[in-house]
């Protein structure tokens, strides 16, 4: 999608430090870490938001979650991590391509919101 980053990461037009990489998904580390591993994991075609999964791209979320054990022990995130998706304005959303942030290497927060 014109305009999207996360689209212009896929096709390489903008640069990233990839973690894992296959022909429905990107793994690549976020440029504003909150945490001492931070990694950001999207789907390659350009889906919004969680507001816009539906029967028809599910798969390739359900994919992410089957992969996402692999990234996390590529990462070293053995004693766990945090799975984080921002939707819209309230979540706090910035880049409109879907995305689960990969926290971890540190005991985080407690705290959610
Ligand atoms: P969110 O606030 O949930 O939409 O998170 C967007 C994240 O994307 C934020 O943590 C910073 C990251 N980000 C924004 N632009 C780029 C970029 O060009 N490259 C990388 N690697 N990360 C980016």
């Amino acid at each position: 999608m014109a305009d999207c980053i996360f689209c212009k990461i896929v096709d390489g037009s903008i640069p990233s430090k990839k973690v894992y990489e296959d022909d429905k998904i990107l793994a690549f580390y976020d440029l504003e870490p909150q945490a001492p591993v931070h990694v950001l994991v999207i789907p390659k075609q350009h889906i919004c938001c969680a507001n816009a999964v539906d029967e028809s791209n599910a798969d390739v979320i359900a994919h992410i979650f089957t992969k996402i054990p692999e990234i996390t022990k590529t990462l070293g995130l053995d004693n766990g991590y945090r799975i984080v998706n921002n939707c819209g304005d309230d979540g706090c959303q910035s880049v409109k391509h879907m995305h689960f942030h990969i926290l971890g290497g540190k005991k985080l927060n407690g705290q959610m919101a």
